[in-house]
């Protein structure tokens, strides 16, 4: 697999950003340029007087604060963002014109905004909800955005449902409780009455809505797109993006201590990798599939609820996307970036998923009210090209447009600017034939709501199943509604599996349904789709149940006090810096201990603000004298909650004392827990655990039978 390591300098986009950035050492001014004398006093009548109404710095100074705040997006709120690259591997001019696709010595530049769904933008990253992965291409034919998810279906198949579905998943209104939250009752009345929820309800109440990272989140289009070639020729499109660093995630105890802990987690850990040089990566993929292939995969392409499972049309990677460097200004970068479906380039066109056609609506419409009628001037917004057209003033209008014509047909300015009906590289809509009655009818082929969520549990390793199990009852006993908690139960769980239903009935006491619905009364399966296997198999690429082939970007905590064994602590952080791991040392209090052998060991954090959950492996080397260590209630937290998160653990000579402290079991190795090996064995086989990333059987108890 390629792993280029990102060499240049700025992106074309980051160049045309610094053009925007203010002189360094310049003087304080007002904005109408005036040299400040005093930025610290406010004009007054005497040193004890009232403040005067004429000191214009004050008000200018206030009033802009007061209006720093733009309307926070209605749903994506909180996020975080990073400029990039994407270069293709080889020209894709067979199936599109699409400029990022045409040359591989063609580095276009990206700028990337991950995001939670429900949360207010001041809400914690790590709580358990789809990602936004909206991506944002400057090519040289303009702007086209890729506003994914790190899932691949969506809830509802139709757009009019949105709203709906938003005000359930949000906040309740009269209290405005919970926070970017699913766990209420609002969400889970609408879910269990819109049965075509179940398939993406699987995906929510998987680890997959906990990612460890950013870096290490899958992303999919979700809708089913079109390429669209020179000869114009089309063809369906699914994109997929595939981290280079494998899909890991967290456990849910962790991720709720985590929310408290270190609530810009993700946040975080994108701008520290990207800082010091670790670039996320990720490779886009295409499931192409031929015109005439639309009806051969049991599912309608244009339902958003589903998947084309990858065994049958495989995902073929066609190029890399590297983030390489934080936004300069949160604002007006992250914040003011204005993604919008509807921003295609040639080469690139759109179906007749009901859901997209509404985004295509809503995208404009929400910049329009959140960011204003020029929102597309905005620095990280505008294209790299020169904008022309006839589209004048409004709040916030950057351009000057010089000149007394603004219209089209015009001669006076010799019909400039003109469209270019020859041109080549000019958006032209794939012609579709479309013939149809105005009706409000959702088409047959998208009733089948509950097989691929049957897909899904089937594809899951039995710890995933478990973490499934106790997702969905957690969110059921934050639940108080018994009418709400049993119609999940009975119209959506039942449905699914019998394994799942009865899971959950006793972790939450709902009791099994008397009679399972019948699955054709829950509209399935569909009769008038051909059955391509997917209602009884497996989709291993579901899984994550899968080894990490490196251990680059995660964070090991050695645990110090004095006594520790300077020597062993060397040789430990150099091995696992080699492997690109992060090594932090932490001891009860910050500053430096005194090593066994009478070197002084600086430490990198002290406990109470080093919490387990931020690590991803624990080590505690031997010494002369781990008393203090042994003694220390922080850490023996630490270990114990390491232990119940399934990280790896290792305790070299004199550290496993300090293990048997915390009364963890030291005889696990087949569970991540390392004892009783040589330094140099330990760290072998903690690098092997690692890269397996947790050991869930001591996470959670088994599924009851
Ligand atoms: Fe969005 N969505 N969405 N969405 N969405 C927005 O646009 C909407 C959907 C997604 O980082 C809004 O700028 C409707 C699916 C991302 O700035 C808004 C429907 C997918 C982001 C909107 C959907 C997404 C948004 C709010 C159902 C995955 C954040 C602020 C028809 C394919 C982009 C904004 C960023 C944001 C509407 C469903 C992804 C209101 C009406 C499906 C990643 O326009």
């Amino acid at each position: 697999m390629p792993s280029v390591p990102f060499v240049g300098g700025d992106t074309a986009k980051q160049r045309d950003l610094a053009s925007d950035s203010q002189e360094a050492g310049s003087a304080l001014t007002t904005n109408q340029g005036l040299k400040v004398s005093d930025d610290q006093n406010s004009l007054r009548a005497g040193p004890r007087g009232p403040t005067l109404m004429e000191d214009f710095h004050l008000r200018e100074k206030i009033t802009h604060f007061d209006h720093e705040r733009i309307p926070e997006r209605v749903v994506h709120a909180r996020g975080a963002a990073a400029h990039g690259i994407f270069q293709v591997y080889e020209p894709l001019t067979d199936l599109t014109t699409a400029a990022p696709f045409q040359d591989p010595a063609k580095e276009t530049p990206v700028f990337v905004r991950f995001s939670t769904v429900a949360g207010s933008r001041g809400s914690a990253d790590t709580v358990r909800d789809v990602r936004g992965f909206a991506v944002k291409f400057y090519t040289e034919e303009g702007v086209w955005d890729l506003v994914g998810n790190n899932m691949p279906v969506f809830f509802i198949q139709d757009a009019v449902k949105f709203p709906d579905l938003i005000h359930a998943v949000k906040p309740e209104p009269h209290n405005e409780i919970p926070q970017a939250q699913s766990a209420h009752d609002t969400f889970w009345d609408f879910v269990s009455l819109t049965p075509e929820s179940a398939h993406m309800l699987m995906w929510v109440m998987s680890d997959r809505a906990i990612p460890r990272s950013y870096a290490t989140m899958e992303g999919f289009g979700v809708h089913t797109f079109r390429l669209v070639n020179a000869e114009g020729k089309a063809r369906f499109v699914k994109f997929h993006w595939k981290p280079l660093k494998g899909i890991f995630s967290q456990v849910w105890d962790e991720a709720q201590k985590t929310a408290g802990k270190d609530p810009d987690f993700h946040r975080r850990d994108l701008f520290d990798a990207i800082e010091r040089g670790d670039f996320p990566q990720w490779e886009l993929g295409l499931q192409v599939i031929e015109e005439e292939d639309e009806f051969k995969y049991g599912v309608d392409i244009l339902d958003p609820t589903k998947i084309i499972p990858e065994e049958m049309v495989p995902v073929r990677r066609v190029g890399l996307m590297t983030l390489t460097a934080n936004p300069g200004n949160f604002f007006a970068e992250t914040e003011q970036v204005a993604f919008h479906v509807g921003h295609v380039v040639p080469g690139i066109d759109f179906t007749n998923d009901p859901l997209l056609q509404g985004r295509l609506f809503s995208y404009l419409d929400t910049q329009l009210r959140r960011v204003g009628p020029n929102f597309a001037e905005l620095p990280i917004n505008r294209p790299l090209q020169r904008v022309d057209n006839n589209q004048r003033d409004g709040m916030g209008r950057r351009q000057i447009n010089r000149g007394r014509v603004a219209y089209f047909p015009n001669g006076l300015a010799h019909g400039c600017p003109m469209h270019s009906p020859e041109a080549a590289d000019a958006f032209r809509s794939y012609a579709e034939k479309v013939d149809g009655a105005k009706i409000r009818v959702r088409s047959d082929s998208f009733g089948d709501h509950f097989s691929q969520a049957t897909l899904f549990w089937n594809s899951m390793a039995g710890w995933e199943k478990d973490h499934i199990v106790a997702a969905f009852s957690f969110e059921l006993n934050q639940c108080t509604d018994v009418v709400v908690r049993q119609r999940v139960m009975d119209a959506i769980l039942s449905n699914i599996a019998l394994e799942l239903a009865q899971g959950v009935a006793a972790r939450t006491g709902i009791p099994l349904p008397e009679a399972r619905v019948h699955p054709a009364a829950a509209g399935r399966p569909n009769a008038d789709l051909p059955d391509a296997g997917l209602r009884v198999g497996r989709s291993p690429a579901l899984s994550m149940d899968r080894v990490a082939e490196d251990i680059r970007g995660r964070k090991v905590a050695v645990l110090v006090d004095k006594g520790v064994s300077a020597e062993q602590l060397t040789i430990i952080q150099e091995t696992l810096m080699d492997e690109e791991a992060i090594v932090e040392v932490v001891a009860p209090t910050a500053g430096t201990v005194q090593g066994g052998d009478g070197v002084l060991v600086p430490v990198t954090r002290a406990a109470p603000n080093a919490p387990s959950v931020v690590y991803d492996a624990v080590m505690v080397p031997g010494g002369a004298d781990t008393s203090a260590l042994q003694a220390s209630g922080l850490i023996r937290h630490f270990l114990n909650e390491a232990f119940l998160h399934g990280k790896p653990i290792a305790a070299i000579g004199t550290g496993e004392q300090v293990l048997a402290a915390a009364n963890l079991p030291t005889a696990l190795k087949e569970e991540g827990v390392i004892t009783g090996e040589t330094l140099e064995d330990t760290l072998t086989l903690f690098v092997e655990a690692m890269r397996r990333h947790r050991f869930p059987q001591r996470n959670v108890a088994p599924v009851p039978a």
